[in-house]
């Protein structure tokens, strides 16, 4: 075996990756990754050391964010970047541990002579030994399979929350409290004392954290670009050349509409930049003509089609075919061997969208796949717009239950259930929904129930904040005290990390009965199943049928 990775739901045989990532992740990336983590680790040790003095260091946080975000499902596989990140890793990790030692000499007039874990130390200039090493300090290195479920369950999360926040950090948003958590929880993974029952507490502390990174997200992203507006998003195309832009990252969505007008090019959104349509600061273009495609796992049939360059911001990049391959670019921490970069900003001024610009003027219009109009827009501030009417149809019973089918979409056969179960649900039902799981049911027409429309699209697996808000306004306005007894059931899909933030958000807010699919995580051991079965009642999903009665029943 020369890695292990088992972080995403279609990791092999729902058990890990051990030869090459179903993702088309490389051993070699997979190796180096290992070792980012490992030393991000060692960065937030010294972090914490520091704090115990009274230092706060926000720089190294921000540097684990994105450190940790690059290490997510389908960012970046460009060996390349991963070896310069883990150089950078050793000098943030040097420059903490500089600040932290000189303020312990001050205070007790000697040098610090503690032992700390190896990741603290762990240095060298070889890269080949950054290969080596890093198949030394990856997941199976922890022996424990109760503590290592632990570690790893609390590392997703971390990296999901570290998304959120460099998105926000992006738009300028940031919380310490968030910074902190994003040290104290690395450092807890490398910290042996910790027994099975911290770690669980760190792993609800991460849940209650990630609420707050997905606050201070919602709160960049409306603050910069408006609430969302329920809209039709066309999902035709024109005939002219365009630009495709996918992942989630609003600002680079922002930058590129406005170098693009007046040049001839339009610009549509594929996966999850979707909801970018529904923007009011996005709306306002008229050469953004709407969403091309489908969900991430797509892209290999669309990006094909679409003739165009396409513009990858974030998770998920599939390795891309020879075919097109000269079309892609990647930008921020997505990156690809061989694939064109688009450098990040400089001194506060905009990305350089030139290239890419120029690319789209030499081809050919996209390929209609398909015409017509989806809906989206229906992010907290919408749809408490009309929480009244939605109250008196829940009072009256027009409206029987919303089903949250929050969460991601991927390659696996198996997740047509969720396409079956929308299909399925009874016409008094609404779906809340956020995240490229959508794609499995946003082109069925499901009607409405009094205007309201029974597909509510919230947005982005970045905005599954909203669906938090709804609930919980829900509750207020229905004067419910328990979450629980509100009529909500959670089917959650899930693939990459985010999802896992996402989950423990959930979890920390108390809600229980979730089921999760379609497959159960394979990082999740027996032991700590048993711990979520008997505290949260999770559970995986079964038939649609059964599930469908089991919901209703309020199961
Ligand atoms: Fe396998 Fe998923 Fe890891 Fe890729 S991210 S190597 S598919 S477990
Ligand atoms: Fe999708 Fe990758 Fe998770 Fe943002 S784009 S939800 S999988």
């Amino acid at each position: 075996m020369n890695m292990f990775c088992y972080q995403c739901q279609e990791t092999l045989k729902n058990e890990g990756c051990t030869v090459n990532g179903i993702c088309g992740k490389k051993a070699d990336t997979a190796n180096l990754q290992d070792l980012l983590i490992y030393v991000l680790k060692g960065v937030a040790v010294y972090a914490e050391k520091a704090k115990e003095l009274g230092v706060k260091d926000n720089d190294s946080a921000i540097f684990i964010a994105r450190g940790l975000f690059s290490t997510v499902t389908n960012v970046n596989f460009d060996n390349q970047r991963f070896e310069k990140m883990i150089k950078e890793a050793f000098d943030v990790r040097d420059k903490v541990k500089a600040g932290f030692e000189e303020v312990y000499e001050n205070k007790y007039g000697r040098e610090f002579n503690g032992e700390l874990t190896e990741a603290a130390s762990w240095y060298s200039e070889d890269k080949a030994e950054f290969y080596k090493k890093g198949q030394e300090v990856g997941v199976l290195s922890t022996k424990d399979e109760t503590i290592r479920s632990l570690r790893e369950l609390l590392t997703y999360g971390l990296k999901g929350i570290a998304a959120y926040t460099d998105h926000a950090l992006i738009l300028d948003e940031t919380d310490e409290e968030v910074f902190s958590f994003l040290q104290e929880g690395m450092a807890a993974t490398v910290d042996d004392s910790l027994s099975a029952d911290g770690l669980i507490s760190m792993v609800m502390k991460a849940g209650e954290v990630a609420v707050k990174a997905m606050a201070v997200l919602d709160r960049a992203n409306t603050g910069h670009y408006g609430s969302p507006e329920p809209t039709e998003i066309n999902i035709g195309v024109n005939d002219r050349p365009g630009i495709l832009i996918s992942g989630h990252d609003l600002k680079d969505m922002e930058e590129l509409l406005k170098q693009t007008e007046g040049t001839g090019v339009d610009v549509y959104t594929h996966g999850e930049m979707l909801p970018a349509n529904t923007y009011p600061a996005f709306k306002k273009y008229k050469h953004f003509v709407g969403n091309y495609g489908n969900a991430w796992w797509k892209q290999n049939e669309e990006f094909e089609k679409f003739n165009g360059p396409v513009l990858m911001t974030t998770n998920c990049l599939v390795p891309p075919k020879d075919s097109y391959k000269d079309r892609v670019y990647t930008t921020g921490l997505v990156g690809f061997s061989g694939v064109k970069h688009i450098e990040d900003r400089k001194d506060g001024g905009e990305k350089d969208f030139t290239g890419i610009i120029e690319h789209a003027k030499r081809c050919k219009p996209p390929f209609e796949i398909e015409s017509g109009a989806i809906p989206g827009g229906f992010a907290h501030q919408a749809v408490l717009s009309v929480a009244d009417k939605v109250v008196e149809a829940v009072k009256k019973g027009t409206i029987k239950r919303f089903v949250v089918m929050a969460g991601c979409d991927g390659r696996h056969k198996t997740r047509s259930y969720y396409t079956e179960l929308a299909q399925n649900l009874p016409e008094d039902t609404i779906i809340l929904t956020a995240g490229c799981a959508k794609y499995r049911y946003n082109k069925l027409d499901l009607g409405d129930i009094d205007g309201i429309p029974r597909l509510l699209d919230a947005g982005q697996c970045n905005d599954s904040y909203s669906l938090l808000v709804i609930a919980q306004k829900l509750a207020e306005a229905m004067e419910i005290d328990d979450i629980n007894e509100l009529p909500i059931s959670y089917d959650i899909a899930w693939y990459e990390q985010k999802a896992v933030a996402v989950l423990l958000a959930l979890l920390y807010l108390g809600v229980k009965g979730i089921r999760l699919g379609p497959t159960l995580p394979a990082f999740i051991s027996e032991g700590v199943l048993k711990v979520l079965v008997d505290n949260f009642d999770i559970k995986g999903i079964s038939t649609v049928k059964e599930d469908i009665e089991a919901m209703l029943a309020g199961e």
